[in-house]
């Protein structure tokens, strides 16, 4: 099952089913199921799959449908537009979960204390932010003033239950500011951690379609004047570590809220030549969850 979140003018945001190309408004206010989080909430609570629930409490009641591609388009007060797919209390994040991510971060140098997170039985894993920090579909992303090498880390993403189970699948962008966590590992919080430095969406969607999680595509574009000027792809095969296992580790002693958000690691690096400029569009894509498009701003100036 694949839901969204879009909003429709005069009636505020609301919870869609996706049946193929179409998006159903499934909101039951009356029933207190206003948001993607109203529904993993009552799910959990009845000892139900989110996919189970929503299947039980869709009554016969017409309602509104919309084109996924009416619904894909910036942000307008006075037009129907996606939304973040849920509203993550937290997101984590792991990081060099693929040696890709590892040996670039390690350059050239003796092992450091990247390969040592790859390779030891801790995974790295930090804070991202909570929903302040996050845009949805089609919403800027962002480059601090204070960087020049800011990439794109297309990311499978887990939208965990309270007991961590997963609930959902999504996609994030780990958007990170690569100079200023190469000028000093310490400063990993502020490569991480600005306005627009995570994006998630177009939807979530539930286990059954990810049948097999570790045999998933991934694949970026960035784009520039209307030109593809990087495109890479990889695959969640390549992830040295299990979902199980970074949860196990997140959770230690940590309860995190249901409806947050772990980002599983990035296996695709971004060229320096490639760094984010004010209006690129990044793209990612992993069937079946969509395309993940966000235009991107750079904030103020160092000047
Ligand atoms: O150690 C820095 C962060 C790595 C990361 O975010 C990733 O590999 O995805
Ligand atoms: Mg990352």
């Amino acid at each position: 099952m694949k839901l969204v979140q879009f909003w429709r003018p005069n009636v505020g945001y609301r919870v869609g089913l996706v049946r193929s190309e179409n998006v159903i408004d499934i909101t039951m206010p009356e029933m207190g199921l206003k948001s993607t989080n109203d529904f993993i909430e009552n799910a959990t609570a009845g000892g139900l799959s989110l996919a189970e629930f929503v299947e039980r409490v869709l009554n016969a009641q017409p309602r509104a449908v919309y084109s996924w591609s009416e619904l894909d388009t910036p942000r307008d007060l006075y037009a129907p537009h996606f939304a973040l797919p849920v509203l993550p209390p937290e997101v984590w994040a792991a990081g060099v979960t693929y040696k890709r991510s590892a040996e670039f971060r390690t350059g050239e140098t003796q092992e450091t204390i990247y390969d040592r997170a790859h390779f030891e039985a801790r995974p790295e894993i930090f804070f991202k932010g909570g929903v302040s920090r996050c845009v949805g579909p089609n919403q800027p992303i962002g480059i601090r003033r204070d960087s020049t090498f800011t990439a794109p880390e297309p990311e499978l993403a887990l939208v965990l239950g309270h007991r961590g189970e997963i609930i959902a699948y999504t996609i994030a962008n780990d958007v990170s500011a690569w100079d200023i966590e190469r000028d000093n590992p310490l400063y990993l919080p502020q490569s991480k951690v600005f306005r627009g430095a995570c994006a998630l969406g177009p939807s979530i969607v539930t286990p059954d379609e990810l049948p097999n999680p570790y045999e998933v595509d991934i694949h970026c574009r960035i784009t520039r004047g209307g030109e593809i000027i990087f495109q890479e792809s990889s695959n969640t095969s390549r992830l040295k570590r299990t979902f199980e296992e970074l949860i196990d580790y997140l959770l230690r002693d940590n309860p995190v809220p249901g409806a947050s958000v772990l980002c599983t690691g990035t296996g695709i690096i971004v060229p320096q030549e490639c760094a984010l400029q004010d209006g690129d569009v990044v793209e990612i894509e992993i069937p079946p969850i969509g395309v993940l498009r966000n235009p991107v701003k750079k904030w103020g100036s160092t000047q």
